[in-house]
């Protein structure tokens, strides 16, 4: 199979690529070649991860080619992993990164319609992911032959700390949590829900069974969870997002035992217009992810999910022209 990632010289490229030569990600038995893109100035950094990657001599590694033309690195992709973004600069608005954004997206979504396998899947890691998912589908709807519906962004890294917070309160071990869901954009107002949340039979509500901690500490930690390991680090998250990144493609790819947060374009479920982005449970089988519907929206989770939405909605006004 033939995987693109964009950004690869990057420090989420430099945790990803290696894990996916290994097999990590669509599976053990899987030859793969590594299609990488990267800006030209990258282009130096990027050869020097090719002779790592060389150095692993990963027996499932069948090729690698280095590119600054996304038609390049595109071409025939089974998986696209969209990692590279304009990031934000100093005194630059929310508005601007969009625009930004906009003009990468733009032009990598008609890239992939234009090169990759019509059966691609892609999922958008460069924030802001949803909307920048938003705008490659849109621009790849423009081309026709590529599946509209598998333009995802990325909601697994939130999804797999809310699990891991989720753990710590409980006691239970992380393995035994099943059923959670992260709704909406990947930003500090996703909603993580673990209303429906079990371990090993048990509500995990029911073993929490406390809404101040739910709504005072454990969202607040999700949300702010990224501000907080850069506030740690000294830099953004990188080897827990290329994980999230893993996890999703594999599970979307090989199937998964659970549900699982995707970032999907709306089929219009739980109130969603049509196409934005959002974070929503999905089952995967055969290759094939499905939204998993008609779940109860109490009141108090669709105050949450209005905001969030509200957020993305807005986003894709500011995008609106640049879709026209
Ligand atoms: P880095 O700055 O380390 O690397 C980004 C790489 O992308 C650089 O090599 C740069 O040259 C390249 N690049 C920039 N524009 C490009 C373009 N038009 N085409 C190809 N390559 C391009 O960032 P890194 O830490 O790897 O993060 C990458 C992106 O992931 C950022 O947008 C970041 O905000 C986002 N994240 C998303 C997360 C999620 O859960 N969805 C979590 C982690 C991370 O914050």
């Amino acid at each position: 199979m033939r995987v693109a990632v964009t950004g690869a010289a990057g420090q989420i490229g430099y945790s990803l690529l290696f894990r996916i030569a290994s097999g990590e990600m669509l599976g053990k038995d899987q030859p793969v070649i590594l299609q990488l893109l990267d800006l030209p100035q990258a282009q130096k950094a990027v050869k020097g991860v090719m002779m790592e990657l060389e150095d692993c001599a990963f027996p499932l590694l069948a090729g690698m080619v280095a590119t600054d033309d996304p038609n390049v690195a595109f071409k025939d992709a089974d998986v696209c992993l969209l990692v590279g973004a304009r990031p934000r600069g100093p005194g630059m608005e929310r508005a601007d990164l969009l625009t930004a954004n906009g003009a990468i997206f733009t032009v990598q979504g008609k890239a992939i319609a234009e090169n990759a396998n019509e059966n691609v899947r892609v999922l958008v890691v460069g924030n802001p992911c949803n909307t920048n998912a938003y705008i490659a589908r849109a621009a790849a709807i423009k081309v026709g032959r590529t599946n509209p519906d598998n333009y995802h962004g990325m909601l697994r890294l939130d999804h797999n700390r809310a699990l891991s917070q989720l753990a710590a309160k409980t006691g239970r071990p992380v393995a035994s949590l099943k059923k959670m869901v992260v709704w909406g954009n990947h930003s500090p107002s996703m909603y993580a829900d673990y209303r429906f949340c079990e371990s090993n039979g048990d509500s995990v509500k029911a073993l929490v069974n406390d809404h101040a901690w739910n709504n005072d500490v454990f969202l607040p930690t999700v949300g702010k969870r990224g501000a907080a390991i850069i506030e740690a680090r000294g830099l953004s998250s990188a080897a827990s997002a290329a994980n999230a990144a893993i996890d999703h493609v594999r599970d979307w790819v090989l199937g998964s035992d659970d549900w699982v947060t995707m970032g999907v374009p709306s089929d219009g479920s739980y109130g969603i217009p049509e196409g934005i982005v959002f974070g929503v449970p999905c089952e995967c089988k055969d290759g094939q992810f499905k939204v998993i519907k008609g779940l109860e929206i109490d009141e108090y989770s669709q105050g949450k999910i209005s905001i969030t939405l509200k957020e993305l909605e807005d986003e894709r006004a500011a995008v609106a022209d640049m879709l026209k």
